[in-house]
């Protein structure tokens, strides 16, 4: 049996980005129906859950004196902080429950090393420790991928970085996605993905 050449990598879709989560991300659920809608229209589709377990470092939880939102430096570089999210095993770890979840025929879990924050689905956070996806999509022939999900300029944009210089051709659709921005955040994952041959679309 034959792949089609296209993956459709769909991001974080959890519940805890979305309205009354942990970390909402603003409209996050507008998202959901969009990537039902995409889905038969690709041969091969992998969903992403943030899975970290409870204190993970990259919760300000964990920082004496730190809030939510600000930065620590991290062996590997500056880390945001962030409330806690996104724990094994929670509610809010789950998918949201009208994401057709049954569509996907690969779950990538990531963010489950305590002392290491993963946002993208190729690579954790040193940019270096890889998840094993790029050697999954090889395997299955994909040469070509589309993301969508939460949030736009994190975990989505890292990852289409990722792909990108993985050697994918890659396409974000902006219009199932939605962002955090936090101080600019946004615009500068915009911009990277645009310098970085990530085509995006609205
Ligand atoms: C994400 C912050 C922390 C994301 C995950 O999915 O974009 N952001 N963990
Ligand atoms: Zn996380």
């Amino acid at each position: 049996m034959q792949y089609a050449d296209t993956a459709l990598i769909v991001i974080d879709v959890q519940n805890d980005f979305c309205t009354g989560g942990a970390l909402a991300v603003p409209d996050g659920e507008a998202v959901v129906p969009l990537i039902n809608a995409m889905l038969p229209d690709y041969g091969a589709c992998i969903l992403t859950q943030d899975w970290h377990p409870g204190g993970h470092s990259s919760f300000a939880s964990q920082h004496a004196g730190k809030e939510p939102f600000g930065t620590v430096e991290m062996s590997y570089g500056t880390q945001v902080l962030w409330p806690d999210h996104c724990v094994q095993g929670t509610q809010g770890a789950e998918f949201h429950a009208d994401l057709q979840t049954d569509a996907a025929n690969m779950i990538i879990r990531k963010g489950f090393r305590r002392d290491i924050d993963s946002y993208s689905a190729f690579f954790e956070n040193d940019r270096t420790t890889p998840t094993g996806l790029t050697g999954y999509l090889r395997t299955i022939n994909v040469q070509k991928v589309t993301l969508a999900g939460l949030a736009t300029d994190f975990c989505v944009a890292y990852s289409a970085l990722d792909a990108a210089r993985q050697g994918f051709d890659v396409t974000v659709d902006l219009r199932a996605c939605r962002a955090i921005d936090l101080e600019g955040s946004l615009e500068y994952a915009l911009s990277q993905m645009a310098q970085n041959s990530v085509r995006v679309v609205d």
